[in-house]
């Protein structure tokens, strides 16, 4: 669907991310493809935050070393703020408290992870030992959903060839009465939604990491509702 044309295009934004393509054409016919990810705000949007004015504000770092980085903090611009987590082989995990929410959203992000070690995404949380997360590991080539109730952890799903290493990647979990849906790059994984029956879990929406390299999340969205419900 074309959306727009000519050098400048207005298009109408609607909540949550979408993926634009650019394209360039010339009267030779040559023509060359970029893609952009434009993140709408809407009346469903609980937050949206591109770390661009440098601060964690709304955000609880519990455990570990997540910090905002990016130009602004060396005083040189306001642009490419994100958060950003490296340097601890300790698990770390931030969440983000701004609002009062507990079920039934959808946390999205740019990921970007150069670690080997399990991170991702975390929805129902109230502290490290309860949660719901949504792990990326390239060490085993695997994504897997999990659920950590005090010193246990149990995997709800899993699924192999995961090589999104490095690269950045657009990332989702939706949590609503126990029932959770991830998605990369719009696609959802694990075969579907996947639902806890025993004691499902309520809380915040944040990141965690249990690696030493490098892992970058930015415009990260929180929406009312399960964006990726497709039942
Ligand atoms: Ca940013
Ligand atoms: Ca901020």
């Amino acid at each position: 669907m074309v959306v727009g044309t000519g050098l400048v295009a207005t298009v109408e934004a609607t909540g949550g991310s979408s993926t634009y393509t650019l394209l360039v054409s010339d009267k030779e016919g040559r023509t060359s493809k970029d893609t952009i990810v434009v993140t709408g705000v809407d009346s469903g949007t609980i937050l949206f935050d591109d770390f661009n004015d440098g601060n964690l504000d709304g955000w609880n770092v519990v455990e570990g070393n997540f910090f905002a980085a990016g130009p602004v903090q060396s005083g040189v611009g306001t642009k490419d703020g994100r958060l950003q987590h490296s340097r601890n082989a300790n698990p770390a995990l931030v969440l983000y408290q701004g609002t009062t929410y507990l079920d039934d959203y959808t946390l999205t992000a740019l990921v970007n992870s150069e670690s080997l070690q399990p991170c991702g995404l975390v929805v129902g949380a109230t502290g490290s030992a309860s949660l719901y997360r949504f792990v990326f590991q390239v060490r085993t080539n695997q994504m897997r959903l999990e659920k950590v109730v005090g010193n246990k952890t149990e995997i709800l799903a899993k699924q192999d060839d995961f090589g999104l290493y490095d690269q950045a990647f657009i990332a989702s979990l939706s949590l609503s009465a126990g029932t959770l849906v991830a998605s990369v790059n719009g696609d959802v994984i694990f075969g579907g939604p996947v639902t806890d029956s025993s004691g499902p879990l309520t809380g915040q929406a944040g990141f965690f990491h249990q690696g030493v390299y490098r892992m970058d999340v930015d415009d990260i969205s929180i929406r009312f509702g399960t964006s990726f419900v497709d039942l």
